[in-house]
């Protein structure tokens, strides 16, 4: 039976930088607690978790998938995600729905990019954490230094409950610091385990490291401070369930030492995840107050009213729409009908499931706290409520990352266009971070994520998954136009020849508006200089102009339009007359506004040793880029900068030759600004070559 009580489970994301041994070490943790029957491997593309096509090629997680094992009678929910900036808001998602993070650090690198993210983004959540320093059997791997390096990036909470014994190849177990004991394991990587006392060669340290454990234990909370001052030390009880508490608190983060790859250490880690994560029982759930929409926070309880936070979906070409849930109250029962509270309406609920990896098998209820699927939901979408309206609770929607980086796609084959549509349009709600729509100026069908990768990535699943072929165009920069002076303008347009004739005039002036501001009208016609019912179409009529661009065709953003002046004829004024005059007073005004290109800057973060930091320096500054600060961390350097979009395309393969590949870097959108004028005339004159002859003026 695949029912468990609240207090019987514990939901555990596992995140960290890409290559850190996620996938493998919950391929371990699964293999270890008997929930499979083989040892996956990444390298084999035998996971449970990247069980998509595209992750099996590419040995990379891109998305979060759910898999769980059974230890100690308690149900452990293991969601894996990916370490990859451009996949990293499913990570992100995934943190929603968990009550702890298990944070994986490979021994050899320490902190990189993304354990950073993560990091921060447990704190905003307050999620306890578990740290597994992992590849331990790797060449290099250190213990010291690698907590040092997390220690300083991330938190000084990070403290050591075991410490490993043997190096690099010779790594063969852990010295547990609150038993006191040593486990070892088979060199063949059954993960099969012997316990024993500590070895001789360790006893020192393995004292000095539980000493350091007891004192940070104790400062944790102030009764244990006391004791700890009395006695000089704590007992094992105080330590064993002051470090509990310490961690449920998020003021201790336990560190466990692994070898995901050999299968050393597993069976303690998934002790110490029965032991150190909360249960949902443990953890009253954060909700929104329907009509207030301030927080609140309520108890766990299966016989309370069904509350479910959806943070997942997945495109199945066969089953469909896959939704993954958290039920954080009640129970949700299979062949139930159900209420969405974020769209108010009526769900009807199949079979409910529970996933280990792709594998779903059917259970007759999921109760609270408990993860969950079900597929073919009509309307529900990531981030909704399922909830039934007595609770009063809406779950906060989550925040995605903007897409930021367009291509132009091309149908391979004639006639394929609605079947991509249909398929992005799938896509498009398991990845709420990517777009798919048609681009106004050149008419292209245009791809919008958060990087090449994300993009190329994407294309590759419309492939496999629907099986369409489309051809990538080189990326697309999403430059802006904007005006630098305010001026008066004035639009007329009239026929008045034959027949019923057309009769529009406004005057207007335009002013720059602050940077983000995007557009805004006002109307401040006095006398019925143009009547009320044509304004709107004014406004209508300069919208449509300013979405078409006039420099190089990009939207003109960033200013206000006031409509002061006019006059109209009493048979020949109608809406498309004063539309057209809307249109021809924008163009009018753009000619001494001083308009002028914008384009996108980027906030770029680059973890690298710091050998490389003059490199690095001297390439960011060839790329207009300004560095804003820079930080090191033991043997590396953390830089941050602001760089122009267009001049990050190339980034990735640069980065990874300038640094041997050992260099890592996010990237993330931070606000437009004002291209250099001796680069506006490049951008322009090829923006006209690309369009197509000349637009046609649609009104
Ligand atoms: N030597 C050694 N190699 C490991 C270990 N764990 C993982 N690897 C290897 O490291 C590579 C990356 O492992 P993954 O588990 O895919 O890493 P990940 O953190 O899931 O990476 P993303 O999915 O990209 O975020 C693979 O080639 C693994 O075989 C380990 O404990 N020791
Ligand atoms: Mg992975």
């Amino acid at each position: 039976m695949n029912v468990y009580d609240a207090a019987n489970i514990r939901n555990v994301a596992v995140v960290g930088h890409s290559g850190s041994g996620k996938t493998q070490l919950a391929a371990a943790l699964l293999f270890d607690a008997g929930a499979v029957s083989r040892f996956g491997k990444v390298d084999d593309g035998t996971t449970i978790t990247d069980y998509d096509e595209e992750e099996v090629a590419r040995k990379h997680t891109l998305a979060a998938s759910l898999a769980w094992c059974e230890w100690n009678k308690t149900k452990i929910n293991l969601i894996d995600t990916p370490g990859m900036g451009n996949f990293l808001s499913d990570a992100k998602a995934a943190l929603r729905v968990a009550d702890a993070a298990l944070v994986v650090v490979d021994a050899v690198a320490g902190s990189e990019v993304q354990t950073e993210k993560v990091w921060a983004e447990a704190d905003a959540l307050a999620l306890p954490r578990i740290v597994v320093l992992n590849r331990l059997d790797r060449e290099r791997a250190s213990l010291e230094r690698a907590l040092a390096s997390v220690r300083e990036a991330c938190s000084r909470t990070i403290t050591p409950i075991q410490i490993p014994i043997g190096e690099e190849k010779q790594f063969r177990g852990v010295v547990d610091l609150v038993s006191m004991k040593s486990y070892t394991f088979a060199t063949d990587g059954s993960g099969s385990m012997t316990e024993g006392g500590i070895p001789g060669d360790l006893a020192d340290a393995a004292a000095a490291a539980r000493e350091a454990l007891i004192e940070m234990v104790a400062e944790a909370d102030d009764a244990l401070m006391e004791r700890f001052f009395e006695a000089g030390t704590l007992t094992q009880e105080e330590l064993v369930s002051g470090l509990r508490t310490a961690t449920l608190a998020g003021r201790v983060a336990p560190l466990v030492c692994a070898s995901g790859l050999a299968n050393i250490g597993i069976q303690p880690l998934l002790d110490a995840i029965v032991r150190y994560v909360p249960s949902p029982a443990d953890r009253p759930f954060r909700a929104l107050d329907a009509s207030s929409k301030e927080e609140v926070t309520r108890e766990v309880s299966d016989s309370a009213p069904y509350a479910a936070f959806v943070w997942k979906t997945v495109a199945d070409p066969f089953a469909g729409r896959v939704t993954l849930f958290r039920v954080m109250s009640g129970t949700l029962k299979s062949d139930s009908t159900v209420h969405n509270l974020t769209r108010d309406t009526a769900e009807r609920l199949g079979h409910l499931s529970t996933m280990q990896g792709k594998t779903t098998t059917a259970v007759p209820e999921v109760r609270a706290g408990d993860l969950g699927a079900v597929a073919k939901l009509k309307d529900t979408l990531t981030g909704d409520t399922i909830a039934e309206k007595s609770t009063g609770i809406v779950f906060a929607p989550m925040a995605f990352p903007e897409p930021v980086l367009s291509y132009a796609i091309e149908p391979r084959s004639r006639g394929d266009e609605d079947k991509i549509s249909t398929a992005m349009h799938r896509l498009e709600e398991e990845d709420p971070t990517i777009r798919y729509g048609r681009d106004q100026q050149t008419k292209e069908l245009l791809l919008t994520g958060q990087g090449q990768l994300h993009i190329e990535v994407t294309v590759a699943k419309l492939k496999r998954r629907f099986g369409v072929e489309v051809n990538l165009k080189p990326p697309r920069i999403p430059y802006r136009e904007t005006i630098m002076a305010p001026t008066e303008a004035h639009g007329r347009h009239k026929k008045q020849t034959g027949g019923h004739g057309q009769f529009g005039d406004c005057k207007i002036r335009m002013e720059p508006l602050p940077r983000g501001a995007d557009f805004e009208f006002e109307d401040d016609i006095f006398g019925g200089a143009i009547p009320r019912q044509f304004v709107p179409a004014v406004e209508k009529g300069i919208q449509d102009a300013r979405l078409r661009g006039y420099l190089a065709g990009y939207p003109v953003v960033d200013f206000k339009v006031t409509v002061f002046d006019g006059s109209f004829h009493a048979v020949d004024s109608n809406e498309l007359s004063f539309k057209m005059a809307g249109s021809l007073a924008f163009k009018d005004g753009m000619t001494r506004a001083r308009p002028t290109l914008l384009e996108p800057i980027m906030n770029v973060e680059i973890h690298a040793p710091s050998d490389y930091a003059g490199d690095l320096m001297g390439d960011l500054n060839g790329r207009r880029g300004r560095i804003s600060g820079m930080d090191s961390r033991g043997a590396m350097t953390v830089v941050r900068a602001q760089v122009p979009m267009a001049e990050m395309l190339t980034y990735e393969q640069q980065l990874t030759s300038m640094t041997g590949g050992r260099g890592s870097y996010n990237m993330e959108y931070s606000h437009y600004d004002e291209v250099p004028q001796h680069l506006q005339t490049k951008i322009i004159a090829a923006a006209k070559a690309e369009r197509t002859g000349e637009e046609v003026e649609e009104v």
